[in-house]
């Protein structure tokens, strides 16, 4: 009560709503007026900003999380009176006409799109210490993630605006939501590099906030161990991403301006792009309010199963059921086995890569009813089985793919199946635990996601007629991985397989042992029989023809173990290095035509 005469009328408020709420053991440590002033004000000052940064406010915090703690005690089922049934989406099978004509059908919508990436999470299961977008997405280029998906969403805009003719203006915006543990790191990252190429303004940075933690049962806050003039705070979980393109405006914004789709996509998914053009035109083409990309998903992966959910009352909903719900949902719904693999080697449940394309027309009214609040829920870990008390504080969390719960029946929620090899190939398990994963299970590894950019670039390259050699299996940091040709590309040489076909003519061959780059979008291959290394750089403008043979002792795999620390980081939590005996490597930087025949 003494100390009310140091707040601002704001504080007091606030004050009153926390003591309303139940919260007076913040207040019992607190010590006479006169001393730890500047403490108590900046505990309001983060009390107000978390009051602000939550839909709804602290109270509203507050009460969900009494209800959903009273929930969790009791035990209560979030799926009670919903059965789990094999939905059914779009099937695609890359290459095929369908594929293709979706893929025209996606770039030449993309002029209307805006991208937002989720990178506020420290990637712990990974255990990197720097953050996740700055790795590389494959170390035969040095490309890191971030680059790779800045320079996709350009060659996008490129296609985009080339099929309107090419009198368009579009700039297709992205948005990165970062944390306090990611923000400043990944603006350096942007800034050292120029932003890969995106006019800056294009980049917009939004930053999550932490949510209270949670002492017990009562929802009582937290306060920060070392400091009793401060509240403990976790990450909320990506589901945040709605409420701050809501808060911010940015939604609106785009809305405003003629935009019609958002695509959101996770940190480290090295393939992703090549999953985009079809999956914005399966969007387009079925008008879908909500369209989630999935792969076919190995029973226990650790991805969510996407599910037809029919209740009692006849409501259904297709939706994410995370991988630690799955299992025990299928068992109290009359699968005794759970979450097993069917005949197909799969789940029959499509895996969740949290790659969401939203209409941005209905995705922006839903969000001015409920400011971008998505279902929470919470995951305390009890002393004992009387659930009466917490081992360490917890707090409310949302997933972004959670978003449609809400959504009334007639909104139209779709999904899309694609190839893994095509679409999928995240970076989020350590070398240890990725060494673990039962066999025939993805390992989501460093390892496995620089080898599913190779065996990608080279499936599609068979695919468009080259005679791509088989790969050979090696083991790295534990994991046996297959080895295709290191072939990459830089996006603006093809997004789409058309492009890809258009650029490959006559009969062209790639051994085992090969490592081709290709960073330049004119470039065309025409009887060219490679074994070794080749790394061709072009400028726009330069066409470049490749053809004959060419072979040199090219770049050897070496073997390195996680363990050793005398190797960086990014290149030990792979489990291999490139060694470049040799390589032919030519580098165009004037306009014209050109022809490499060696
Ligand atoms: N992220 C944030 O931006 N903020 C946060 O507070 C937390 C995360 P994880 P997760 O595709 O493999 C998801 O930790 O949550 C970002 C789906 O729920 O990598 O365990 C973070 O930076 C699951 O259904 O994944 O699992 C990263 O970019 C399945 O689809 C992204 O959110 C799984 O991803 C995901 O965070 C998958």
């Amino acid at each position: 009560q003494e100390n009310l005469s140091l707040l601002s009328p704001q504080q007091v408020e606030l004050a009153k709503m926390l003591l309303e709420m139940g919260q007076t053991h913040l207040f019992q440590h607190w010590s006479e007026p006169g001393v730890d002033d500047d403490e108590k004000r900046a505990f309001f000052d983060q009390i107000a900003k978390l009051n602000s940064s939550y839909p709804g406010g602290l109270s509203a915090y507050i009460n969900t999380a009494r209800e959903l703690l009273a929930d969790s005690k009791t035990g209560k089922n979030p799926y009670d009176g919903f059965s789990p049934s094999v939905p059914s989406g779009e099937v695609l099978t890359y290459g095929d006409d369908n594929f293709v004509q979706f893929e025209e059908a996606g770039i030449k919508e993309a002029r209307k799109a805006a991208f937002v990436l989720v990178a506020g999470g420290l990637g712990e299961r990974l255990g990197y210490k720097g953050i996740k977008v700055a790795l590389p997405r494959e170390t035969t280029t040095g490309t890191c993630f971030l680059q790779h998906y800045i320079e996709s969403i350009l060659a996008l805009q490129e296609a985009s605006c080339s099929l309107a003719g090419g009198d368009c203006q579009a700039e297709i915006p992205l948005a990165i939501m970062t944390s306090d543990d990611t923000h400043l790191r990944t603006l350096e990252l942007l800034q050292k590099n120029s932003f890969f190429g995106m006019k800056p303004t294009q980049v917009k940075l939004l930053k999550q906030e932490k949510v209270v933690c949670l002492d017990d049962n009562e929802a009582h806050l937290a306060l920060d161990p070392h400091n009793k003039y401060k509240i403990q705070t976790k990450p909320h979980g990506h589901g945040d991403v709605h409420s701050l393109l809501y808060s911010s405006g940015l939604l609106k914004v785009w809305h405003d301006a003629g935009l019609r789709w958002v695509l959101f996509f996770q940190d480290t998914n090295g393939l992703l792009f090549k999953a985009i053009p079809a999956a914005l035109g399966v969007s387009a083409t079925k008008q879908y309010h909500v369209n989630s990309l999935t792969v076919p998903r190995k029973a226990k992966e650790a991805i969510g199963g996407i599910t037809k959910l029919t209740h009692k009352d006849g409501r259904t909903m297709v939706i994410n059921v995370e991988y630690n719900q799955l299992d025990p949902l299928l068992r109290a719904s009359g699968y005794p086995d759970g979450d097993v693999n069917s005949e197909t080697g799969y789940s029959p449940f499509p895996g969740n890569i949290n790659q969401l394309i939203f209409e941005i027309g209905p995705y922006l009214e839903e969000l001015t009813k409920t400011g971008g609040a998505i279902k929470e829920f919470v995951n305390p870990k009890y002393k004992d089985a009387t659930k009466t008390a917490f081992k360490s504080s917890t707090r409310l969390e949302c997933m972004m793919q959670d978003y449609p719960k809400t959504l009334p029946p007639s909104a139209r929620v779709g999904f899309t199946v694609m190839d893994a090899w095509l679409a999928y190939a995240p970076v989020k398990n350590n070398p240890e635990d990725a060494a673990k994963v039962p066999k025939g299970n993805p390992y989501h590894s460093a390892t496995s996601g620089e080898m599913a950019i190779y065996r990608s670039h080279s499936l599609i390259l068979r695919k468009a007629g080259v005679k791509v050699e088989d790969p050979v299996i090696q083991v790295f940091n534990g994991q046996e991985v297959e080895v295709w040709s290191r072939v990459v590309w830089k996006p603006k040489w093809a997004l789409t397989f058309s492009e890809v076909k258009s650029k490959v003519s006559g009969n062209c061959s790639i051994s085992q042992r090969s490592t081709m780059a290709i960073k330049g979008s004119n470039i065309a291959l025409e009887d060219l029989s490679l074994d070794g290394a080749l790394i061709l750089e072009a400028v726009d403008g330069a066409e470049v023809k490749v053809g004959g043979s060419v072979q040199n002792k090219g770049w050897s795999i070496e073997n390195v173990d996680y363990k050793d620390t005398s190797i960086p980081e990014e290149i030990r939590i792979r489990g291999f290095r490139f060694n470049k005996v040799e390589q032919l490597e030519k580098t165009y930087t004037e306009p014209g035509k050109y022809s490499l025949t060696p």
